[in-house]
């Protein structure tokens, strides 16, 4: 058979075993925890996420060129997963997620709530269901405030009840 000077011989990759899974060859993990090379990458051959980082060794070195070894890779103080997944680089310092914050409005939830009654405050997406969201407030002759997080919450409704 020819070989292609140049190009990716598949034939030759085969056979090779990965034996993690997690797209590097074992013979490229050198187990060494110190990465030269994405042939001598120094991450463990029988652990598929070697750093504990929540990627790949495979996906480190092949994806994002970062360190298999290092749960953050340039050193900023951001871990490799979270840099990726708000957007910054996980192997520039100088591209870091400290530089990015952002205001988001609140749910502020008020009641009055008599002196030592007990109390308890619902939450609902469509006024027919309500969940219980906290139980056992006792009142002071005052007003109670809750703030409530409008991220990744489809509560809009609130009430409160005497338990
Ligand atoms: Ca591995
Ligand atoms: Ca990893
Ligand atoms: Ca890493
Ligand atoms: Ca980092």
């Amino acid at each position: 058979m020819q070989r292609i000077v140049g190009a990716v011989d598949v034939g030759a990759y085969e056979n090779i075993s990965d034996i993690d899974h997690d797209g590097l060859p074992d013979i490229y993990e050198t187990g060494t925890e110190i990465y030269v090379s994405a042939t001598s990458t120094g991450s463990k051959p029988n652990v598929a996420d070697s750093d504990g980082d929540g990627i790949l060794d495979g996906v480190e070195v092949n994806i994002h060129g970062t360190n298999p070894n290092l749960t953050d890779s340039d050193a900023d103080g951001f871990d490799d997963l979270f840099e990726i997944n708000t957007g910054f680089s996980p192997i520039s310092a100088t591209s870091t997620p400290d530089a990015l914050s952002t205001i988001r409005t609140a749910v502020e939830f008020r009641f009055n709530a008599a002196n030592g009654v007990n109390y308890r405050i619902e939450g609902s997406t469509d006024l027919q269901n309500w969940d219980t969201i906290e139980t056992g407030i006792i009142g002071a002759g005052g007003v109670v405030t809750r703030f409530y997080s409008t991220e990744n919450q489809p509560k809009r409704y609130f009430r409160v009840k005497r338990n």
